[in-house]
């Protein structure tokens, strides 16, 4: 905990430093440049369908987690047609897209008496918000109770002809072109599909296309199950099928998710475009455990969704609470129960399928549950058993986490690294580790199990880390994480199995640094500077280009209990400027004068534990002969400059790693 280094505050400032000249462009801030280039859209780019997938502009799989806005020709529907509500739900929920739901016909639809002008207003006003916050945006074309999508076949033709124009040339829309058919058959609405299609096609070629299915969005009735999968619209690709559910109507459970998983595995790409926590009214109870079981299914086949609505009537399905009349800006009180769980449930899973996938292996019994202090989100609610807290492509730093254990006799302790301090102390069983209200990110963690039973099992855990993504998963007290590159966690995932189960994890790289094995040293080399750390015998330093070492840090591994501690005979001032320890710097930097010898030795238990050795690579001589626990290496009286120097640590009283006849020389 006290291992403050200054190395550690010199590295980081000089990384401050190399960061804002990157980054400094005429009145814009390093963190309006990070947060610009971290929009969902700025980093995955136009959309396409793969098979059933949604891929981004790299091919790699993507989910949309969206919500809708209740119909924009509503008063409870336009008014959250605003920035700050989208950036609210951007940044605070972890939704990447908005639905904006354009009525044909209730409440003066479209194609129904609404103020066509108006209504186009609010919809461009809609894309124009997504669109600068870097969010995807679904124009949707909200047939309801004109039932048949043929009746405002004409109508829609020439919005879509409009739309499809006006964004030919955006790589964030996605075009519905029939909400929820219903009373007419999968014959009509191709019919109407075959219409519309070519004309978005024909001005925006590359867009995804969604197409409403027969009875309510349902890929089919109860008389035809798999009507879509057994006859899909051919002729194009970059297309998907609405499936819409309600959680809390019984024919939208167990039956219609079955549906969605055989649908999906007959190779039909299926969107969500719309569900709800309530009843298929949009009022009545809200169904979280049937919702929950959706959103895992979605989940695990990357199936995107978006939840209706985004609105304060008072009826079940809105997101606020009828009392509230704020439009954005929402503290959890002002959520509706839907709000509050829809929220928790996607920052618990924001945008990457895998790390969500709560198919990892746990062992039977055991319950981990886990929470994370995100930053300017603030503590999320736990999960549970190898699902993700945090966020990813959000850029938000981890702060603080606990985690607890509960089954067989078992106990958990784990520590953290973090911003500025960093190796914290052991904490165990729910207290916390790391900070919160002083905007530092954690930078690595070690968990270990605890208790009786510590021995019967085995427990994994992997972070996604700034700039790295995803890190292989690290066991059972190892480190998971950076250390040294000053970049921040964004979440963490962890679960527990018997001892030795085998699990399909890759195990690789779960921790970057520079530094390794035991001892660990750099030197600042003149004309270079500083070098980066080298560990157990490595050379730093040059040989045969006549450059002096200027000043050096030497540190023990994190691991070790003890420290080092050196001091240098330093051109003009001999040994005058004393010992350093623990990766101070030792030399000078900036006045030229060449270090002429040192002397290393190590305290605490690592000097009863080990040997330290220690040889210089001298002007005029090359390598001399290896020192030992203090001892002088180099020369005196001389004025020859060290050139290069090597650090080992030697199990106490083993052999020494070459001669030791003459490693210092006097005048
Ligand atoms: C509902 C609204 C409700 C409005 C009604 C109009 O929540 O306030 O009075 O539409 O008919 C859908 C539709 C969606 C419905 C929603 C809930 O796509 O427009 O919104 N729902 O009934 N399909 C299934 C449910």
């Amino acid at each position: 905990m006290k291992k403050i280094t200054k190395r550690a505050v010199s590295i980081l400032c000089a990384m401050v430093m190399v960061l804002s000249c990157l980054f400094t462009v005429p009145s814009t801030s390093a963190s309006d440049v990070q947060a610009a280039a971290l929009t969902p859209v700025a980093e995955h780019g136009q959309l396409r369908v793969s098979g059933t997938d949604i891929v981004d502009q790299y091919g790699q799989k993507f989910q949309l987690r969206g919500i809708s806005t209740h119909g924009i020709n509503w008063d409870v529907g336009y008014p959250y047609v605003n920035k700050a509500a989208f950036q609210d739900l951007r940044d605070g929920w972890g939704v990447n897209a908005i639905r904006l739901a354009l009525y044909t016909h209730e409440y003066n639809g479209y194609c129904a008496g609404g103020n066509q002008g108006e209504l186009k207003k609010t919809l461009y006003n809609g894309v124009q918000y997504a669109t600068d916050l870097g969010m995807y945006a679904i124009i949707d074309w909200h047939v309801l109770n004109d039932q048949n999508p043929l009746k405002y076949v004409n109508q829609s033709k020439t919005f879509f002809e409009e739309v499809s124009k006006k964004y030919s040339s955006y790589n964030n829309i996605i075009y519905e072109i029939c909400n929820e058919p219903n009373n007419c058959s999968w014959q009509d609405i191709k019919s109407y599909a075959n219409q519309i299609i070519p004309i978005i096609r024909k001005n925006d070629p590359d867009a995804i296309i969604i197409v409403g299915t027969p009875t309510w969005s349902q890929l089919g009735n109860q008389g035809h199950t798999y009507e879509v999968a057994d006859s899909p619209l051919t002729g194009y690709s970059n297309i998907m099928y609405a499936l819409h559910f309600y959680a809390a109507e019984q024919s939208h459970t167990q039956y219609l998710r079955t549906k969605l998983q055989n649908t999906v595995d007959r190779g039909i790409p299926v969107i969500v475009s719309e569900f709800g926590l309530s009843e298929a009214s949009g009022n009545g109870r809200i169904d979280t455990a049937s919702g929950t079981a959706w959103l895992d299914l979605m989940d695990k086949n990357n199936v995107s969704y978006f939840c209706w609505s985004l609105s304060n009537k008072n009826e079940s399905a809105s997101l606020i609470s009828p009392s509230c009349n704020k439009k954005s800006g929402w503290s959890d009180s002002d959520l509706s129960d839907a709000g509050r769980f829809i929220k928790q449930q996607y920052l618990a899973r924001t945008q990457d399928t895998k790390i969500n996938n709560p198919d990892v292996p746990m062992a039977p019994g055991i319950t981990l549950s886990y929470a994370t202090h995100v930053q300017s989100i603030g503590w999320q609610a736990p999960v549970t058993n190898g699902r993700m807290s945090g966020t990813t492509n959000m850029g938000k730093r981890l702060e603080s986490i606990k985690i607890n254990v509960s089954g067989a006799n078992l106990g958990i302790r784990y520590r953290t690294h973090v911003q500025t301090y960093g190796w914290q102390n052991w904490v165990s069983d729910g207290a916390e580790s790391g900070t919160t209200g002083q905007a530092k990110r954690l930078e690595a963690i070690m968990i270990e199990l605890t208790g009786p039973d510590k021995d019967k099992y085995d427990i994994y855990y992997r972070v996604h880390a700034q700039s790295y993504g995803w890190l292989d998963w690290a066991k059972n007290g190892a480190e998971a994480g950076t250390e040294g590159y000053a970049k921040r966690l964004e979440a963490i995932n962890i679960f527990i199995v018997p001892k030795g189960q085998s699990v399909n994890v890759n195990t690789g790289r779960s921790f970057v640094t520079p530094y390794g094995g035991g001892i660990n040293y750099c030197t600042h080399v003149q004309s270079y500077g500083w070098q980066g750390f080298v560990a157990d015998g490595a050379t730093s330093g040059t040989q045969g280009q006549a450059k002096r070492l200027e000043a050096i840090k030497i540190k023990l591994n994190r691991n070790m209990d003890g420290g080092v501690e050196y001091t240098t005979h330093v051109q003009t001032y001999g040994w005058s400027l004393g010992w350093r320890r623990d990766g101070d710097m030792s030399g000078t930097q900036g006045q030229a004068k060449r270090l002429e010898a040192i002397r290393i030795r190590l305290t605490g238990n690592a000097a009863t534990q080990y040997d330290v050795y220690y040889r210089v690579h001298v002007q005029s001589y090359g390598w001399l002969d290896w020192a030992k626990n203090g001892d002088m290496a180099g020369t005196s009286g001389m004025a020859k400059r060290l050139e290069g120097i090597e650090i080992r640590l030697v199990p106490k009283d083993g052999p020494a790693p070459g001669s030791t006849a003459r490693s210092y020389i006097i005048q």
